[in-house]
């Protein structure tokens, strides 16, 4: 089975490294959000890309789930203590990554190329691929500060602004990063990881697109990031709500609804699973919370097995 798979920071992460664990390397393409992306302190900062890069290599920080494992904040502090901004911490090693990717960004290589190179030199089999070469901005649309770049408002203002609206900036003028649209078209089935719905995966639909939907050739399934009415980890039900929806697995589907032919739910939310088949829609109802390794392989064994034996 050839799969690929749409990911987001730390839930989709953890999802595609239980896919690797399972799939050969030429069976798994993980097409990345790039959204996130910014350019801080002179850097090209990749925050999802490194996120995904740094959980399948096993050098993810096991804490927060982005940046490095052993990490130290030497560099940061430094500047912190001159009156330089530190609200962004990047850590001594994950410097090492920014420097070299603005290092070969600036001399005019492809984000995807360079994306390949790390893989491989962190031993990383599986095809990572950033959704787009061209730059795409996320903007978050707030009722307090009008329009915020992402990190502005999810790390600087630690997402308590209300939000209105995205807008995804760049996304008309841009083309899906080479090896993105190729996958899409011979992969046997498309996954959704966990990741915000808003603002990790819509971004990827908007310049990669996948013909819609429930019937369409290649099935789609989509595992909630919300269980039980709340976000894993993030704003994403925060979001909901503040744009007026209540925030559930079910919201969840309905936002993807046009696209899928199969929906992957928390046993937590059981009782919705009939609302959702009832959007025509095939469900799996699961334990859907990694919390351990064993946890990622097990989810992705349970998304291969509805795959598997979706009608
Ligand atoms: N998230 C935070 O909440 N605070 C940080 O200081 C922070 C730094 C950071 C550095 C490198 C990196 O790759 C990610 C980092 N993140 C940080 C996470 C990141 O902002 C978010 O997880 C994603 O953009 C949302 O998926």
């Amino acid at each position: 089975m050839k799969l690929v798979a749409l990911a987001g920071g730390v839930g989709g992460a953890k999802l595609v490294h239980g896919l690797a664990k399972i799939l050969p390397a030429e069976a798994l393409t993980i097409v990345v959000n790039t959204g996130d992306d910014f350019e801080h302190l002179g850097l090209y900062i990749c925050p999802d890309l490194d996120t995904v890069c740094y959980t399948l290599a096993g050098l993810a920080n096991p804490v927060t789930g982005w940046g490095r494992v052993d990490e130290s904040w030497q560099a940061i502090e430094s500047m912190a203590q001159l009156g330089g901004p530190s609200w962004f911490r990047l850590g001594d090693k994950d410097l090492g990554t920014h420097l070299e990717r603005t290092r070969r960004l600036r001399a005019g290589e492809p984000l995807s190329k360079i994306t390949r190179d790390f893989c491989h030199a962190w031993g990383i089999r599986h095809t990572v691929l950033p959704m787009s070469d061209d730059p795409i901005a996320t903007i978050v649309e707030t009722v307090e500060h009008g329009e915020l770049p992402f990190q502005e408002y999810f790390v600087h203002l630690r997402c308590e602004p209300t939000v209105r609206g995205f807008q995804f900036a760049g996304v008309e003028k841009a083309r899906p990063a080479p090896g993105v649209p190729e996958a899409i078209e011979a992969a046997d089935a498309v996954v959704f990881c966990p990741s915000n719905p808003w603002v990790s995966i819509d971004p990827i639909l908007a310049v990669a697109g996948l013909k819609s939907g429930s019937g369409a050739a290649t099935p789609v399934v989509a595992v909630s990031p919300i269980i039980g009415g709340k976000a894993v980890k993030g704003p994403a039900a925060k979001m909901y709500t503040e744009l007026g929806i209540q925030p559930s697995a079910l919201a969840v589907a309905e936002h993807y609804q046009n696209l899928l032919t199969g929906f992957v739910l928390d046993q937590i939310d059981a009782d919705l699973e009939e609302s959702i088949q009832n959007l025509n829609l095939q469900t799996m109802v699961t334990d859907t919370i990694m919390k351990t390794l064993a946890d990622r392989r097990r989810l992705a064994e349970d998304v291969l097995n509805f795959i598997t034996n979706l009608n």
